[in-house]
């Protein structure tokens, strides 16, 4: 048999001569592209951004109108970064859209791979029926739909018993973006606009998160600045991929400055302020919404009033694949876990 040959066929005889010839057998120098490919610095594409909620809702009650029930499968003005100009990218690794359901609407039950978690913003009467079980959705209330779950929402109208004419709004925050790089999400349709489900108590479901619960823990607990996660009943995480919390900061104080490799979206649940990201300042009040994309140092800062912020956060998706970093938390764990 003939030795393998040692120089190529034709011997390129420039380094742009031997690139040329190298996309002929689809390799390609990684020395070119190192700095690309080993960036010295984390590098979103999403920038730290704030969406009013006093220019969006009235678009979002039109669109209640206009768009109907059998239109829409979810009506949902998605939170497109600018950094990205495209859904689902509200930070790189999470999305976030605001949800309307006009009275007595359905939007029907489906399942997918995707992990959602809802924070209601405004209106009474609404529900959601995750796994055949029924619970409502209350202002300041988070809930969450595990993936796979068949899961459809409603609300009541004038007439029903906690109903009225107004839409219930809430904010979704899901992983969608993952989906981009993992091409294994789905969906599929139920063959009913309803999942056969029955009623149970929000203090009875794990996949409510009560602001009546939340609150107390928030007063309760020392300093200017709290945060209490929102937690599985066995401590976990609310999801693998996405995790929540709820913040309070008290009147003219500010929040501790952190830069870490999650990013976030935060939701103003009240109050007024700003928040420091990177190099911009951006000034929130009650119904905003803002992203916080990774490895962008940020502050919060209440005016002269206390503050409650929910936030969503990709950080249990990144400790589970080793890609948690906080800024000046320096470790390294070859001989321990990793
Ligand atoms: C979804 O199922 C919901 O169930 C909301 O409310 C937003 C965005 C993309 C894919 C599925 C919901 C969604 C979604």
């Amino acid at each position: 048999m003939a030795p393998a040959a040692t120089t190529p066929p034709t011997a390129p005889a420039t380094q742009s001569d031997l690139l040329k010839s190298l996309q002929s057998v689809n390799v390609s120098p990684l020395w070119a592209q190192m700095a690309r490919l080993n960036p010295a610095l984390p590098n979103p594409s999403t920038i730290p951004f704030k969406w009013d909620y006093d220019q969006i809702r009235p678009y979002l009650i039109h669109a209640g109108n206009l768009v109907k029930e059998e239109q829409a499968e979810r009506r949902v003005l998605m939170l497109v970064n600018p950094g990205k100009n495209a859904a689902p990218y509200t930070t790189d690794t999470l999305y976030a859209g605001l949800q309307l359901v006009m009275p007595r609407e359905t939007a029907p039950a489906h399942r997918h791979s995707a992990f959602a978690v809802r924070f209601i913003i405004e209106g009474q009467g609404g529900f959601t029926a995750v796994h055949g079980r029924r619970v409502a959705m209350k202002p300041r209330d988070v809930l969450v739909t595990p993936p796979w779950n068949w899961h459809d929402h409603g609300k009541k109208g004038a007439g029903e018993e906690g109903g009225d004419d107004e839409p219930v709004i809430w904010l979704d925050g899901l992983d969608l973006p993952e989906f981009v790089h993992f091409p294994v999400h789905f969906n599929v349709h139920y063959d009913k606009s309803r999942y056969p489900a029955e009623d149970v108590d929000v203090n009875d479901s794990p996949i409510v998160f009560p602001w009546d619960q939340v609150e107390p823990k928030l007063a309760a607990a020392e300093g200017p600045w709290a945060a209490v996660p929102y937690l599985r009943k066995d401590g976990r995480e609310i999801g693998r991929t996405i995790g929540a919390l709820a913040e309070r900061l008290d009147a003219n104080t500010s929040s501790p400055s952190i830069r870490e490799t999650a990013s976030s979206v935060y939701h103003i649940i009240e109050g007024t302020g700003h928040s420091v990201v990177g190099e911009q300042t951006i000034h929130w009040k009650k119904g905003d919404t803002f992203s916080v994309p990774a490895w962008h140092r940020y502050q919060h800062f209440a005016d002269s009033e206390q503050v409650y912020l929910y936030r969503f956060h990709d950080k249990p998706m990144l400790q589970a694949l080793g890609f948690y970093r906080v800024e000046g938390a320096d470790e390294e764990s070859f001989a321990d876990v990793w």
